[in-house]
């Protein structure tokens, strides 16, 4: 593959901006969040942004109208409007693959055009999306059956990463929006308990496996998927059962077939959708099969807002562009390591663990696009817990404890299972945190209390920690759709600014590498002969060892 051409822009921490927001920070790195609500009694109002229903307040961050200005300038001659169009357009964003970057087309409506290496990619999507919703309504009615002739109850999706992570989250999320009657469940790790768990209680003769995986190659999905296989056979015997208990969502024709998968049930995506740019391609059939095709509809138009929202909405006005300008004036500024992201919403459970793919395997980067190496952090590390729970355990670092931890609070207005007070109370609790983080509790605050003076030191709390709240009205799976595309925009925005392809992920390809190499060292029945490192070489003699022991004793 030859080298791409890659026009080298000025170095960032070369820019005007860059060096204004380096000598503004000095100014402002003080700044208590009391003192600019004190002095400006509308900054709740003014620092604030809405779109697609999404309300942000962006108030409690320790920025000022400078700062904001500057950011923005910041944005301007990084040249984020002309990526942003560069991406929406097709051109080969993800240089090191050379591919472009059109998830976008995945929610783009059917009248829309997108022209990619001369084609319009937009009704091959198209396409796919009324297969999925064809396949999901014939497994809802009952008139796909099962190999024994009864109806589906069970998805098992197998997949990993980009192939599971989205796929998990959406369908957690809007699990009110469920089937019930219907039973999903999520294959992805390798450690065999991942499958025996999901598939203990379930009968193979209503079970349907989606097996997900972009490549078709992935060592983790191809082998649950086998032992899928072996889990179905060895009720129903009859390889025919394969047709009736298996569908594939893949790029690889030939793999699935050599799966044994008819590729009459196999279901399209293209190398332009990034693994965790995924969720909205059939990579989510399990998804739609959870929640139906209008559902999953009303997610792509959720996203789409969000996509025009981004593509269209003047910077200071626009949602994931503050959100990733903030994220670069802690990451860079303040040098914080970390982003919390805290939802006050049961069904978001596993929206922390699906930003983290997203947020980390995109910006987790050393060189700039061409190769150089970076003089300033990249992606920070993106962890979080729904609220309150995490009050209860990790709040105590982020209110006292000595590193600055930006957190994004996310709530909604109404609940989805209203319970006598439990909304008010919940959320209640997101704006006290928000509150109490901005402005702690001072010394004196303390001591009137009573505290002894001995005591007080440990009992005030410095405030000045900021927080984004993202405000809806209720989680919906449009609401999803929107929160979803504000990260992937959000991230996209940080990317630029960091001048590093945010669309690889070289980064994962050593360990798979070295796990091959690993493989018949540990199962060979010879002793093989280790090469590694000393530390290596031990812990494989030493797993042997143990192993062979577990071994003996199940054949004994
Ligand atoms: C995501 C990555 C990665 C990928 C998995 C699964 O952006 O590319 O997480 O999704 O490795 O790959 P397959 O779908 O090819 O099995």
């Amino acid at each position: 593959m030859s080298k791409p051409p890659v026009t080298r822009p000025p170095p960032l921490v070369q820019r005007p901006a860059w060096k204004a927001l380096q000598a503004h920070h000095q100014k402002v790195r003080e700044v208590h969040l009391r003192q600019l609500f004190a002095d400006d009694p509308l900054r709740g109002e003014r620092f604030a942004a809405e779109a697609c229903g999404l309300y942000l307040d962006y108030s409690k961050n320790r920025i000022t109208d400078e700062t904001l200005q500057l950011l923005l300038q910041l944005a301007g001659e990084c040249e984020l409007r002309e990526h942003a169009e560069a991406m929406f357009t097709g051109r080969k964003i993800n240089v090191t693959e050379q591919r472009a970057v059109l998830h976008t087309a995945l929610r783009a409506p059917r009248e829309e055009r997108i022209v990619l290496d001369g084609i319009d990619i937009v009704p091959q999507v198209h396409a796919v999306l009324d297969k999925m919703a064809e396949f999901t309504r014939q497994i809802h009615a009952g008139e796909w059956l099962g190999f024994t002739g009864l109806p589906i109850r069970n998805v098992v999706n197998i997949g990993i990463g980009g192939s599971d992570l989205g796929p998990v989250m959406a369908y957690e999320a809007l699990r009110h929006y469920s089937h019930r009657d219907m039973t999903f469940r999520f294959v992805s790790n390798i450690d065999g308990t991942d499958f025996a768990e999901a598939t203990r209680d379930l009968k193979p003769e209503e079970t349907l496996f989606v097996v997900c995986s972009k490549t078709f190659k992935t060592l983790e999905t191809l082998t649950n998927a086998q032992a899928a296989r072996e889990w179905i056979l060895r009720k129903l015997v009859d390889e025919r059962a394969i047709a009736r208990h298996f569908v594939a969502v893949s790029t690889n024709v030939e793999g699935v077939a050599k799966f044994g998968i008819d590729a009459r049930h196999m279901f399209g995506l293209w190398d332009w959708a990034g693994g965790r740019y995924s969720m909205d391609s059939a990579i989510g059939l399990t998804t739609m099969l959870a929640i139906g095709a209008e559902n999953f509809q009303a997610m792509l138009a959720g996203m789409r807002a969000m996509d025009q929202h981004f593509r269209s909405a003047p910077f200071g006005r626009n949602l994931p562009v503050l959100m990733g300008l903030l994220a670069v004036w802690y990451n860079n500024f303040f040098d914080a390591q970390t982003v919390a992201v805290l939802p006050y919403e049961q069904y978001l459970k596993r929206f922390p663990a699906y930003l983290q793919q997203l947020t980390m395997e995109s910006n987790g980067k050393h060189v700039t696009l061409d190769g150089a190496r970076v003089d300033y952090q990249t992606g920070p590390i993106y962890w979080g817990e729904p609220g309150t729970n995490g009050q209860h355990s990790f709040y105590q670092l982020i209110h006292q404890g000595t590193r600055l931890i930006p957190c994004d609070f996310i709530g909604f207005c109404q609940p989805l299972n209203p319970l006598a007070r439990h909304h008010d109370l919940l959320t209640a609790n997101l704006f006290a945190q928000t509150e109490a983080l901005a402005f702690g509790k001072t010394q004196e605050e303390v001591r009137a209390e009573g505290t002894p003076d001995w005591l007080v030191p440990h009992r005030m709390f410095e405030g000045n920690r900021p927080t984004n709240t993202v405000l809806a009205e209720r989680l919906t799976p449009e609401t999803l759709g929107c929160l979803v595309a504000l990260y992937e925009h959000s991230v996209f925005t940080q990317g630029v600014i960091w001048q590093i392809d945010s669309f690889d992920q070289w980064g994962v390809e050593l360990g798979k590498a070295l796990a091959e190499r690993t493989i018949p060292e540990l199962e060979s029945p010879q002793e093989p002969q280790l090469e590694h490192d000393s530390s290596t070489n031990t812990l494989i003699r030493r797993y042997r060892q143990f192993r062979k022991l577990q071994k003996t004793g199940d054949s004994s």
